[in-house]
């Protein structure tokens, strides 16, 4: 399939699990000689399926040394990138002293291993203006798009809800806000209505059913943000991109490592389970063309919510664990809300596959929306069940 790069950030045009052609291989060979790698460099091939950054995994070519994981990290996208280092790199550190402490945790495997520079910085900063970072690959593990059993559903929500209370202490103040109003819906919907408003390439007369859509809701979708602001939700330390891809699971399918760290900032819990129940819940794809296939499923929820509430229920007051079903709507409607803008703007900010890709994740989230309204009554009542379980 061709790959469709975004006008800002071109040159992905190697394919997934593929060997990079010659040309960029000298490049990342290039870039990965500026890092203190042990061993030496095998071969580099593009990994994983995020929509920001480029990933790369690399092989050793000495057995006994790691293989590693280098990313060009998106500077369109997080615009301060030292800033945004030195967030992971507190983060990380947090993390691994607090799992020092915990009996049978194993640090090294749990919480991501940033790899130096020669320079001892956590970044190399090409001649181009690209960014770079490199971190220990974990081995045997992976992340999954979609999520197939309970059990993974279950891993999931346990390691999310472990990121959160491992990261209650971790002042959220001391770290920089890497994108501002990230999850502020009132600001993506100022963006969209400027989007309508310059309609850069002739999209909008496409998607005025998406916009009703989207109208409908609006008043409705800030209410988490209203009793943030009424001081009715405590700002903590949370991830902000729950996405499931983005927990590694080892072999067994228990989770290990919670990654993708470079959205760490402060936010509100809801927002972490929402993220997370949108990409769970959903056996069909982020940007499904058929919207008959989206659907709820329970059991999945179910787990999910025992995984995370086992590990935050003891700390989150009554109005955050209210605050989890709003959030379970909130999110995808963010996400339909976002693609729908980078679509009406012409797609520069997410990495897209075909030229209508981000119109058809914004209508495959929108339907994910209502079938959660659909069900709303039933996953309330799950999260007070469950909630009151383990209390
Ligand atoms: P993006 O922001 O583009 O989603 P991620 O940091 O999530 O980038 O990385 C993309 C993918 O690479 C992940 O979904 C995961 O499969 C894989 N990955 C990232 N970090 C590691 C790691 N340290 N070890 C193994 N796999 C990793
Ligand atoms: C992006 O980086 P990745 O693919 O995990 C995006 C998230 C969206 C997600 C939608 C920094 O996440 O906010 O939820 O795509 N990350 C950023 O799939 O915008
Ligand atoms: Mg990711």
């Amino acid at each position: 399939a061709k790959v469709y790069p975004s006008l800002l950030w071109e040159n992905t045009t190697q394919q997934l699990g593929k060997e990079t052609d010659k040309q960029m291989d000298t490049k990342l060979r290039d870039v990965l000689a500026h890092f203190a790698l042990e061993g030496g460099v095998s071969s580099v091939i593009l990994y994983g399926s995020g929509h920001i950054h480029d990933t790369y995994a690399v092989k050793n070519s000495q057995p006994e040394c790691p293989d590693y994981l280098l990313q060009r990290v998106n500077h369109h996208v997080f615009k301060n990138v030292p800033l945004l280092m030195e967030n992971i790199e507190q983060v990380t550190e947090h993390l691994r002293q607090k799992l020092q402490d915990i009996p049978g945790a194993r640090p090294e495997e749990e919480v991501l291993t940033l790899v130096p520079t020669q320079n001892n910085q956590s970044y190399y900063h090409d001649p181009e203006g690209n960014f770079w970072r490199v971190y220990l690959l974990l081995e045997g593990t992976r992340s999954y798009d979609i999520v197939e059993t309970p059990q993974q559903a279950f891993e999931g929500g346990k390691a999310f809800g472990r990121f959160l209370a491992l990261l209650a202490d971790l002042d959220a103040t001391q770290l920089h806000d890497s994108i501002p109003d990230f999850h502020n819906i009132e600001n993506r919907l100022r963006l969209l209505a400027e989007a309508v408003k310059q309609d850069p390439v002739g999209r909008v007369a496409q998607v005025s059913k998406e916009l009703g859509f989207v109208q409908q809701r609006a008043e409705e979708m800030s209410t988490i943000r209203r009793l943030g602001r009424e001081g009715k939700l405590p700002l903590r330390t949370t991830h902000n991109d729950t996405k499931f891809n983005n927990v590694l699971l080892d072999k067994y399918d228990k989770a290990l490592c919670v990654i993708d760290l470079d959205t760490v900032m402060p936010g509100y819990v809801a927002y972490d389970f929402g993220d997370a129940i949108r990409t769970t819940v959903n056996k069909a794809a982020e940007d499904e063309a058929d919207l008959s296939k989206i659907k709820v499923d329970y059991d999945l929820f179910k787990a999910f919510t025992e995984g995370f509430l086992q590990e935050t229920n003891a700390f989150l007051t009554e109005e955050e664990v209210n605050s989890l079903e709003p959030g379970v709507r909130l999110l995808p409607f963010i996400m339909g809300v976002r693609f729908l803008t980078d679509y009406i703007d012409g797609d520069n900010y997410y990495k897209i596959h075909f030229p209508e890709h981000n119109l058809q994740r914004a209508r495959a989230q929108f339907r994910l929306v209502e079938v959660l309204e659909e069900n709303r009554e039933r996953l309330q009542n799950t999260i007070q069940k469950t909630s009151q379980a383990y209390k």
